[in-house]
């Protein structure tokens, strides 16, 4: 496989490779990873960037000469490899006094604190040169319905929000806020379950300008989701700031699997969007390739820096016969058939208006409807394609 460059724009969340393995069943099976390693490991490998937790670089409870010493020791690592960080998040999760959440727990006090806990993270995700602040809400949502006044959920969620994008913009910092939609887990129903719930809070907030998303492919596949065209909706709306890429086999707990070991042929459609656009032009993602993924708890040190070059491999590998996919003439000509770049073309003509279509006899009253419906699409023939183009068998 191709050995991935900085160029490649990979990405790490140190909470990754770094994870110590355990789970709701069982105790850990390696020992957390010091940080200032995963960055050099992962310079060694390939990566460009890598993403964190505040906790996951200063424990919990620090105090402000620890935080500095620490975080002097880390930005040596970061000058030493020229990794840089380009995405900062903040754990609201773990502790438990985020129990009931953080932004939208029915305790004000820890409402209060979750705000200055993430506050005093944006100060840090600026001062490290990041382009983008993630909030996953993981603990925001309930188990039980009547535990939650949901329309308070939903101010609680926006006040906090919006304070912390009126703060960035106040500090005239250059980051913008992607919020990470999942739809359970811990919780048992969490807030803003999908990209499409994210995006009409996003749609409400006064500093929705700043305000986008971080998609996570097993985030929305364990609800049945299609990633690919999740991120579409995003890129749609201006909203993809970010990716989680990873992988799911379908509708289960969540696996975070290394990008391409769940749904393959979905993680193709994926890079294919990722790296060349939709068929007719558009919007387009330029961001970091930034993997969430856990080295599964059967490994050892070895299996998690295989694990780690795996997810750019297979990046790698998709994106080669995505291009091969899209440069083969065939399928050029296939989408033609199937009316794929047609559908660029707007409904009603240049300057024709609704009145106009209702004058136009031909395309109702005259309309051989049975004629019409007689066409044969050809997707199956086209999925055949790109499935022998992802198999490298074109
Ligand atoms: C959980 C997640 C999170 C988020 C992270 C913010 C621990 O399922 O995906 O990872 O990605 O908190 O980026
Ligand atoms: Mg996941
Ligand atoms: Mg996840
Ligand atoms: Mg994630």
């Amino acid at each position: 496989a191709a050995q991935p460059t900085r160029a490649d724009k990979f990405s790490f969340g140190l909470w990754t490779v770094g994870w110590n393995a355990q789970d709701q069943f069982g105790s850990a099976s390696r020992p957390w990873l010091d940080p200032v390693e995963s960055v050099h490991k992962l310079a060694e490998l390939g990566a460009a960037h890598v993403t964190f937790h505040d906790d996951d670089v200063v424990p919990f409870g620090s105090d402000d000469a620890e935080r500095d010493k620490i975080l002097a020791r880390f930005k040596g690592a970061l000058d030493e490899t020229g990794i840089t960080v380009e995405m900062v998040t903040t754990n609201t999760f773990s502790h438990p006094i985020f129990k009931d959440g953080a932004f939208t727990s029915n305790d004000r006090r820890v409402r209060r604190y979750g705000l200055r806990k993430v506050v005093r993270n944006v100060d840090l995700a600026a001062e490290l040169g990041a382009d983008t602040f993630v909030m996953w809400g993981g603990r925001e949502g309930a188990e039980y319905d009547s535990a939650k006044d949901l329309n308070a959920a939903h101010d609680r969620y926006a006040e906090g929000i919006d304070t912390v994008a009126a703060y960035i913009k106040e500090k005239g910092y250059k980051l913008r806020i992607a919020l990470e939609p999942k739809p359970n887990e811990p919780r048992g129903d969490i807030l803003l379950p999908t990209i499409g719930h994210a995006i009409a809070l996003i749609d409400r907030l006064e500093h929705a300008d700043i305000v986008g998303l971080n998609p996570e492919v097993g985030h929305e596949q364990m609800a049945g989701l299609n990633y690919t065209q999740g991120i579409a909706l995003a890129l749609w709306a201006g909203k993809l700031f970010h990716i989680d890429l990873n992988g799911q086999k379908s509708i289960k707990y969540d696996q975070d699997l290394v990008f391409g070991h769940g749904d393959l042929f979905s993680a193709f459609a994926t890079v294919d969007l990722l790296e060349n656009g939709f068929p007719s032009g558009g919007p387009t993602y330029d961001g970091p390739r930034h993997f969430d993924y856990k080295p599964s708890r059967t490994e050892d040190f070895q299996g998690v820096w295989d694990s780690a070059s795996a997810n750019m491999a297979t990046y790698l590998l998709l994106k080669e016969r995505a291009q091969a996919f899209r440069a083969d003439p065939e399928v050029q000509a296939a989408f033609e058939e199937s009316g794929v770049l047609d559908l660029a073309k707007p409904t009603l003509a240049e300057g024709e208006t609704l009145a106009d279509l209702l004058n136009d006899r031909s395309a109702y009253e005259d309309l051989d409807v049975d004629a019409v419906a007689e066409r044969g699409f050809g997707f199956v023939r086209l999925n055949q394609l790109a499935l022998e183009h992802a198999l490298g068998a074109r």
